[in-house]
């Protein structure tokens, strides 16, 4: 490298040294200089449509990872079109950095090239947001935004970087390199940890939930070992239906009897319906554990003395210390209980056919798809929309999976798809979503075609933004259902003339052969599904 680096190169250069070699980016005037240095610095830029799907990239970078994923965007309309997907990473608490160019510091205040209160803008949907006020400082504002990204609950970070500072060469002594930091996590005190496995012996009937953040395999795995060493129930509360999630089965039947609540790094807030009201005993008492105090301190008010144990640790290191300290537990009934509600689908779904002709149920659509998910241990499942994805996340198997996430924005499915085909070249990548939902980033199928990213969408067509409609069925009245309409459009035949391969079905017995094409062509494919309007599935044990 110069003696003398450009801003650009030291912020190129920076990514590199802290092991993010991939950027997810859309170009612009105001950033041209990092792309330049993209070069020399061995970058993999890639180039996408919209903003909000490089930001979704990187969140799902981050999510199957654990490290921040980079998304890299121009200043003014490519931030202002980008900060939306950020309150998708912020929701998933997914690790991401959104680095975006600004108008130079000598036209701020005077009418700039696309000059905006970037980081202002950018601070309800992420943990940090700040502008870099030196060339020298730009590696270490880097490294800070990953460390803040990591550390902790993770979650988005920006940082706006003027386009003056980019340009900016400076003498390469004075630059303030970043080092390469592990992420801060607290751990769980072994006497908090005692308490903790104490009152959950002590429960009739404790259950575990889990937050976004253990919802990967390794996550999994732990909870699952947590579950079998305390007998207590573990699941991950990552959807915002809450408590009625599809994926969860009888929830609802199961939360009802619960005595002892065990937040693992979940937010007390709506998706748990601050465990109070109809669905919880009134006696229920809690636990919070988590790595923010601020949320461990809300556990607290919103529950008085009813919160038995309030402390803050990191959720992986505090399953890992519960367990370490476990000790054997002869197995409850109340567990086996637990799974049977957990595990239950009614068994008609297994029968289940449509009533019209040239549409599938959606419950027809999974037990085709279910077969081809579980053929490859690693293969990576994306679920995204309304309801018919619903169906999706109760009827297919959840190992590798990612979904839209606690703050139920739609759109991110195809982004996702792309980070996780990026990462995983092997196993199918699939991605469940809906009609409406498919929408919002379908020009990614360019850019899948473009970096021969193969992926399969599963699309579940009924002409409409059905969840919407549902609601007004329900509130409103069959008669008042109006503006959710759509089209039944040949979404197959847009990714075809965008490069890619395009199955459309309208009958049950063709859809396994449309999946095996699919996965065949090896392209980025979409399955044009056309499906009945069906509400998503609501589970209870006696209906
Ligand atoms: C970004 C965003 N916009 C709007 C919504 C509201 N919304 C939730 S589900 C949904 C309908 C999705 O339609 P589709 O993808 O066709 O799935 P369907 O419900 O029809 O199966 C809408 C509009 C949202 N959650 N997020
Ligand atoms: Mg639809």
């Amino acid at each position: 490298m110069s003696q003398t680096p450009r801003g650009a190169d030291i912020v190129a250069q920076s990514l590199k040294r802290l092991g993010c070699q991939r950027v997810f980016t859309l170009s612009g005037n105001h950033i041209m200089s990092i792309f330049d240095a993209a070069l020399d610095a061995g970058l993999d830029l890639v180039h996408v449509r919209h903003e909000a799907g490089a930001v979704h990239m990187a969140d799902g970078h981050g999510r199957l990872t654990g490290e921040a994923g980079i998304a890299l965007v121009t200043g003014g309309p490519g931030h202002a079109n980008a900060v939306g997907a950020l309150f998708t990473a912020l929701g998933a608490e997914s690790p991401m950095v959104l680095l975006s160019g600004h108008a130079a510091t000598w036209e701020l205040g005077r009418g700039g090239f696309q000059e905006l209160r970037q980081a202002d803008m950018a601070a309800p949907v992420t943990k940090a947001s700040w502008t870099a006020n030196a060339t020298e400082t730009l590696g270490r504002d880097i490294g800070e935004a990953i460390r803040i990204a990591t550390s902790g609950r993770p979650g988005p970070v920006h940082l706006s970087l003027p386009s003056d500072l980019l340009d900016a060469r400076v003498d390469e002594s004075t630059v303030a390199w970043p080092e390469r930091q592990a992420a801060t996590k607290a751990s769980l005190a072994d006497t908090d940890a005692d308490k903790v496995l104490a009152a959950i012996a002590e429960a009739a009937r404790p259950v575990i939930i889990a937050g976004p953040q253990m919802s990967t395999v390794t996550g999994r795995a732990l909870l699952a070992k947590l579950e079998a060493a305390t007998g207590a129930p573990a699941v991950i509360m990552e959807s915002p239906r809450g408590i009625a999630d599809a994926t969860l089965g009888a929830f609802p039947d199961l939360i009802k009897r619960a005595d002892l609540i065990v937040l693992l790094g979940k937010a007390l807030d709506f998706t748990t319906k601050w465990a109070t009201g109809p669905a919880f005993d009134p006696d229920v008492r809690l636990i919070s554990i988590d790595p923010d105090e601020a949320l461990v301190a809300r556990a607290k008010k919103e529950k008085g003395a009813r919160l038995l144990v309030g402390c803050v640790a990191g959720s992986k290191s505090a399953a890992e210390t519960l367990l370490d300290r476990a000790s054997k537990t002869a197995p409850r009934p109340w567990l086996a209980e637990a799974r049977t509600a957990l595990d239950n689908r009614p068994a008609a779904w297994r029968s289940i056919v449509s009533q019209t002709a040239g549409r599938l149920h959606p419950a027809e659509v999974f037990r085709a798809l279910r077969p081809f998910v579980e053929r490859d241990p690693d293969t990576v499942l994306i679920c995204d929309g309304g309801e018919f994805a619903q169906w999706g996340q109760s009827m297919l198997p959840v190992r590798r999976r990612l979904v839209n996430g606690v703050t139920g924005s739609i759109g991110s499915s195809l982004s996702f798809a792309l980070a996780a085909r990026l990462l995983e070249r092997r196993a199918p990548v699939f991605a469940v979503l809906g009609d409406g939902t498919i929408g919002f980033h379908i020009a990614e199928f360019e850019t899948a075609v473009r970096r021969g990213l193969p992926f399969v969408a599963v699309l579940g067509n009924d002409a409409r933004w059905n969840a919407e409609s549902e609601i007004q069925r329900r509130d409103y009245g069959a008669n008042r259902m109006h503006g959710c309409e759509l089209l039944p459009a040949r979404y197959d035949q847009v990714v075809a003339a965008l490069g890619g391969h395009g199955e459309h079905v309208e009958r049950v017995v063709d859809l396994p052969g449309a999946i095996e094409r699919a996965l065949g062509s090896g392209k980025p494919s979409c399955i044009n599904v056309m499906i009945e309007s069906i509400a998503a599935p609501a589970i209870r044990l006696t209906p």
